[in-house]
């Protein structure tokens, strides 16, 4: 049976989540769109200065009321009670994000709400097993120290994240930050403030003290983003999101020595070598490019092609590119949403414009599909590819955020490296080839946090995950995780 798509429900109001309850909307509203029709799906209450400062109060007071000292094994069972709980809620959750981004009810259930469940679970493994450091210092004459790090949370984090895949990267910062003992402040994107909410709901049921997570809605400049960045009562941050904001959310903390946490943008390559499987390659170049319509920010925006194979590659892609089914999110057959919004189709659009200004031959796509019906007022843009460009034009070097690519020879090896890593970013790269030993010389040589060979996103959580230049400050995943949100007191005792 095709599911219903969630029905807008305009005179729904999502609530701020600030000490254990939701608080009574008594300022201004805003309004939560569906890009794939532009309808409103619910107003949303937008967090006002003195809220933002109740939140971080209460999260401060569930830290002193005892929160941080719970035992490791009662935060680990808390943290599989939230997993359970979201799967007895799975469409809830999948309903509420297909509603905020417009994207296929398949990926919605396959790779969003699943990755939540997985963010909780993994991270109550990896608390339950961390252990602590410890080193005995020869201090001569026979005499020594035994040095021993104690674990304490951060304290009170804010985490900021983006609209692109809101309750998994919510959930990949919540959930080490709960497992370590904090307190954290929440602010989802504004167009996609839902799935944070219904969190607020399961953790509620599942136990946690009142006060260890809040929701602020908002926006960014002016409204809850820099109201809680600019909090005296902040003591660190994690933020995923644009460089350019992480950048200045970096300079806002800088005052008060906060540490931060940046999984910022990217640009990322595709090295495609000509002994690849050629079928194999372009199904994962295809994902690589269009996932969720291009706004991952692991997606693909230049591929680097071996010569011999070039002509080979983009009439495969071209094809493939031509067999993505844009349509409703809740037709299990849709593969390909629209953008998030008008403002970021614009944004699209006008690299579109540069790119034909700069001698981009167009493959496919460039223009805005007629999708008619219920859709017509949706953000929807045709997946595009292009050749004719070059490392220094702008579409190459920018971030575009959407369903496009470049599409560059190379002849050797070595060229390919220095193409690909011809960046300001630094996120991720995929190598595809068949020679074991270039995988790993080529993958190696890469300047970005993730480097794959013959796949894409696949993720290990308990690996380190982050970025190199502007995609990014520090690491998150497994210890990487706990270094972050915990802060060690090493004991020195001298036996
Ligand atoms: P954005 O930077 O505009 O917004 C991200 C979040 O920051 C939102 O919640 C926004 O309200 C808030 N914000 C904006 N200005 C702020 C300010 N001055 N102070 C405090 N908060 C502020 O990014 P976006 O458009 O929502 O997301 C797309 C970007 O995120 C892309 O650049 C993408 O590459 C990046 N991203 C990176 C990763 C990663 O893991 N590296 C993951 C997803 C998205
Ligand atoms: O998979 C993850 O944990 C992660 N942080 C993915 C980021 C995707 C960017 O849009």
């Amino acid at each position: 049976m095709t599911p219903q798509p969630a029905s807008p429900r305009p005179e729904n109001i999502l609530r701020n989540f600030v000490d254990g309850r939701f608080v009574e909307p008594d300022g201004k509203l805003f309004r939560d769109i569906d890009p794939a029709t532009g309808r409103t799906v619910a107003q949303v209450h937008e967090a006002d200065l003195p809220l933002v400062g109740r939140a971080v109060t209460s999260a401060r007071r569930a830290l002193a009321q005892g929160w941080s000292d719970t035992p490791v094994r009662e935060r680990a069972a808390l943290l599989r009670r939230a997993a359970d709980r979201i799967e007895e809620r799975f469409e809830e959750f999948v309903v509420a994000e297909v509603a905020d981004t417009g994207k296929p009810i398949t990926q919605a259930r396959d790779l969003d709400v699943a990755r939540a469940i997985t963010n909780f679970r993994t991270f109550a493994d990896v608390i339950a097993a961390a252990g602590q450091e410890s080193f005995m210092t020869e201090l001569g004459d026979g005499r020594r120290a035994l040095n021993y790090a104690v674990r304490k949370p951060v304290g009170v984090v804010a985490v900021i994240v983006p609209w692109n895949l809101p309750l998994l990267l919510l959930t990949w910062k919540v959930a080490p930050a709960l497992a370590c003992g904090n307190a954290v402040v929440v602010k989802p994107s504004e167009e996609t403030p839902a799935t944070a909410t219904l969190l607020a709901q399961v953790l509620a049921e599942v136990g946690l003290p009142r006060g260890v997570y809040n929701v602020v809605h908002g926006f960014g400049a002016g409204s809850a983003g820099e109201f809680l960045t600019t909090h005296p009562g902040i003591d660190a941050v994690t933020f995923t999101g644009s460089s350019a904001t992480g950048s200045h959310v970096m300079r806002t903390v800088a005052d008060r020595v906060r540490p931060v946490s940046f999984e910022l943008g990217g640009k990322n390559a595709a090295v495609v070598f000509d002994d690849i499987d050629l079928d194999e390659a372009l199904t994962g170049l295809t994902r690589s490019v269009f996932a969720n319509t291009g706004q991952v920010c692991l997606c693909t925006e230049r591929v680097y092609v071996q010569r011999t194979i070039f002509d080979d590659i983009a009439a495969g892609l071209v094809e493939r590119a031509a067999q993505l089914k844009l349509g409703s999110p809740a037709d299990e057959s849709t593969t390909t949403g629209p953008l998030i919004s008008q403002a970021h189709r614009r944004k699209v659009r006008h690299y579109f414009e540069v790119a034909e200004q700069a001698g981009a031959e167009v493959l496919t796509g460039g223009g805005i599909p007629e999708l008619g019906g219920d859709l017509s007022g949706g953000s929807w843009i045709e997946p595009t590819l292009w050749t004719g460009l070059t490392n220094t034009d702008r579409p190459v070097r920018e971030e575009i955020f959407g369903p496009a690519a470049a599409l560059i020879p190379f002849d050797t090896e070595d060229e390919a490296v220095a193409l690909a890593n011809d960046t300001d970013y630094g996120l991720a790269a995929a190598v595809w080839t068949n020679d074991l030993r270039r995988g790993h010389r080529v993958a190696q040589q890469m300047r970005v946090g993730i480097s794959w060979v013959n796949t894409w996103f696949t993720r290990e959580l308990r690996s380190p995950f982050g970025g190199a230049g502007l995609s990014g400050i520090g690491r998150e995943g497994g210890e990487s995780s706990l270094h972050f949100y915990s802060e060690p007191t090493n004991v020195c005792v001298q036996l």
